[in-house]
């Protein structure tokens, strides 16, 4: 079994980024050696300081599906694709930030928009509720480019096909509209799947998530859990799957969530 997350409002408070409610869920599945992914919008940065905050050594999934992170000291060998970078093997599905902000840069002045790059810190801050330090990992880009929307959403319509004509994409998250390659975190879950099968007989994927940007995911995975946002409805989940949807919101429904799951399988 393996265990994917999203982390803004699902793993995380929507408001203040604490994974406290779910702590002690998090020692369970290390007691049982379950993998937990992060499978997220955020950056490496972002990502590494969280794993390494929660005492994790798993691998994630930044920027939508963009990259995947394995630590070498998990995976002695590279999985297919990877290549070495740094304590990780990095697997790169996605664009360069480079190539985004070229491919962008022609279609964002017929539009009314921020991108998160060209916030200043104390904007980021302000609008996230980040501190300055995880406002700087957050804008330690590698794969994608967020953006503030102020358009309307005919406007968006025509900026979507606009970057799609560019070889882009979009995808929503709790804040901000992110735009990337042509990946999504469901692609990524089916991957990082393939690599633990290579190794165990059968591995059933749980996955959690609470936004739009999650579906792909939740639609790629065994067990899809919805969790519950204080900010906003439950994205709309078409699955064959059966479908787990959390009481309560953030962390304290993923853990609950997780629970019953273990429980039951
Ligand atoms: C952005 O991601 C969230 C994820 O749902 C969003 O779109 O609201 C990213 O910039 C991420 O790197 C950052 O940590 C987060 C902060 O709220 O916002
Ligand atoms: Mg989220
Ligand atoms: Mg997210």
């Amino acid at each position: 079994m393996i265990v994917l997350t999203d982390l803004d409002g699902t793993l995380l408070d929507h408001y203040n980024y604490s994974a406290e409610p779910a702590l002690a869920t998090i020692r369970k599945l290390q007691r049982h050696r379950i993998p937990l992914i992060f499978n997220t919008s955020k950056t490496l940065a972002e990502c590494e300081a969280l794993s390494e905050k929660l005492g994790l050594s798993d691998p994630f999934i930044v920027e939508n599906g963009s990259a995947t992170y394995y630590p070498k000291r998990r995976f002695r060998t590279a999985p297919a694709g990877g290549t070495s970078y740094g304590a990780y093997w990095q697997v790169i599905a996605g664009l360069s930030y480079e190539d985004i902000r070229e491919r962008l840069a022609d279609i964002k002045p017929d539009y009314r928009m921020v991108a998160l790059s060209d916030c200043s810190l104390g904007d980021i801050c302000a609008s996230t509720g980040l501190s300055m330090t995880a406002a700087r990992r957050a804008q330690n880009r590698q794969f994608s480019e967020p953006l503030i929307w102020q358009d309307s959403d005919d406007a968006l319509q025509r900026f979507r096909q606009a970057l799609a004509d560019k070889g882009l994409s979009t995808l929503r998250g709790g804040r901000f509209l992110h735009v990337l390659g042509d990946t999504d975190k469901g692609k990524a879950l089916t991957a990082i799947k393939a690599v633990y099968s290579q190794t165990s007989a059968t591995v059933v994927a749980i996955a959690l998530g609470d936004g739009d940007n999650d579906i792909a995911m939740l639609q790629a995975a065994d067990y899809p859990v919805l969790i519950r946002s204080p900010a906003h409805a439950l994205p709309e989940l078409v699955t064959t799957r059966p479908v787990t949807i959390s009481d309560q919101t953030g962390p304290a429904g993923w853990a609950d969530s997780i629970k019953g799951l273990l429980k039951k399988l």
